[in-house]
């Protein structure tokens, strides 16, 4: 009897690990709100560069993996892995919603002995505190005919070294029963199982991993600051200090933190402790940090400008790459939008370069980048370095002689009055 797993929320870390466990031998049933999401990955097409169409289509065709919104069908499952968004509410509170939401859809149908891991990044206590309710009114006995545990996706999209089979995952459950059941599912498809005593150390674990970042891109981005007052190169000192062969790990500054995981776990953590009554102030202050950089680089924009005789206000502005990391063309929460707000706000004449980034929305309306055509070609006051996307002709703009604030050290090497850093 083939052992079936539903995975909830077929995103960039659902798609993978559906793959991962019905290439393992699963019977893997993908269920989604999205019918444009079960319809895609039913015709065989991935949505995550991780996941090769030819793997999706191999496996829909065995009959292996299906797509759904129905999330009754959940009752043919003995696994259901939870895989939706946590993001921050406006308030940068957490928002979980999703998981709510996905608990209330499954509760119903979840058939008596199945194991429920959660994977979505959340604060210690969710799993305890919000789905192990909703699972004990409808008369289960956690850990004796229903199984609760939690495991952190560690997915990092487009990581060639690193996929959802290699990387290694920590295992929690609600009671030892728990976690040793999920612990075994999870071990017939993924390489290397690390099992903690509950699911709040679960939960921790992948806070304390993303905190860490968070942590010390602030130490990085404070010491760009530092230096810039002292006249040094921040970049060549972290360079310098990672020849060090043990006892430092090497972060470097940017114009602030991107993305749906660094800048918001933390405060997953912080948000917890502030209703026990604890300020974590290392995530605090590394928050206001990170929030600032965007400001700061700004400030840089007006000073250089302002070397030259111009004022922000008139000046075109050409900022270079608007990811919220070199070589993806993932935009959320981009620092680099943040400058274009600030800028386009201080009245300067903004446009764009991003090789991965055709368009963005802002304020309501599509913009378009310009080409490297134009780049090359047109005229600007002041070109800002953004993201420092690997396929981009740096020595082309370093030799124009327009004054160019590069926020990610993307012109190490080349030498003029005309090149500032942070
Ligand atoms: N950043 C810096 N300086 C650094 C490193 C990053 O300014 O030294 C900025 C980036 O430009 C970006 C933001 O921080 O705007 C986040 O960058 P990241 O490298 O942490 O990349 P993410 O957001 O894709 O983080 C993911 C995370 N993966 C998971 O949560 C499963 C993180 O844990 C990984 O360590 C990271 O990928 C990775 O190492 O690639």
């Amino acid at each position: 009897m083939e052992t079936v797993q539903a995975v909830i929320g077929l995103g960039y870390v659902g798609v993978p690990l559906a793959v991962a466990f019905a290439e393992s031998g699963f019977k893997v049933i993908g269920v989604d709100v999205s019918e444009e999401k079960a319809k895609v990955l039913n015709q065989g097409t991935s949505i995550t560069p991780d996941v090769s169409d030819e793997r999706v289509q191999a496996l829909v065709a065995e009959g292996r993996l299906e797509a759904t919104t129905d999330f009754s069908r959940v009752s043919e499952a003995d696994l259901i892995s939870i895989c939706v968004p946590t993001p921050l509410s406006k308030s940068k509170d957490p928002d979980i919603s999703y998981i709510v939401s996905a608990c209330d859809a499954i509760v119903p149908h979840v058939k008596e002995g199945a194991v429920v891991v959660l994977e979505s990044t959340t604060y210690p206590g969710t799993t305890r505190e919000i789905i192990l309710p909703r699972f004990e009114k409808r008369g289960f006995k956690v850990g004796e005919n229903l199984f609760l545990a939690f495991s952190p996706e560690r997915v990092d999209p487009g990581n060639e070294t690193w996929n959802i089979r290699n990387t290694p995952k920590v295992v929690g459950g609600l009671t030892k029963e728990c976690g040793r059941r999920a612990a075994e599912l999870y071990g017939r498809a993924l390489e290397t199982i690390i099992p903690v005593q509950s699911a709040e150390s679960a939960e921790m674990v992948k806070l304390l991993e993303n905190t860490f970042r968070a942590i010390n891109i602030g130490l990085v981005n404070e010491l760009a600051m530092v230096c810039s007052r002292l006249g040094l190169n921040a970049w060549e000192i972290i360079d310098a200090a990672a020849s060090k062969p043990f006892g430092f790990m090497a972060f470097r500054p940017g114009p602030g933190l991107g993305g749906h995981c660094i800048p918001i776990d933390p405060l997953y953590l912080s948000w917890k402790m502030r209703m026990l009554d604890y300020r974590v102030r290392f995530i605090d202050l590394a928050d206001e940090v990170n929030s600032f950089m965007p400001e700061y680089v700004v400030r840089r924009c007006g000073e250089i400008l302002n070397e030259y005789e111009k004022s922000v206000k008139g000046s075109r502005v050409l900022l270079m790459g608007v990811a919220y990391k070199k070589d993806i063309d993932d935009v959320r929460e981009s620092p680099a939008l943040d400058l274009y707000e600030k800028l386009v706000h201080l009245g300067a004449r903004v446009v764009y370069h991003d090789p991965y980034v055709k368009s963005f929305n802002f304020r309501g309306e599509t913009t378009e980048g310009i080409s490297w055509d134009q780049v090359c070609r047109e005229d600007f006051d002041l070109i800002l370095i953004a993201t420092d996307h690997s396929r981009t002709d740096y020595a082309t703009l370093a030799k124009r002689g327009i004054p160019v604030l590069d926020t990610r050290n993307a012109l190490k090497g080349f030498e003029g009055e005309h090149l500032f850093t942070l």
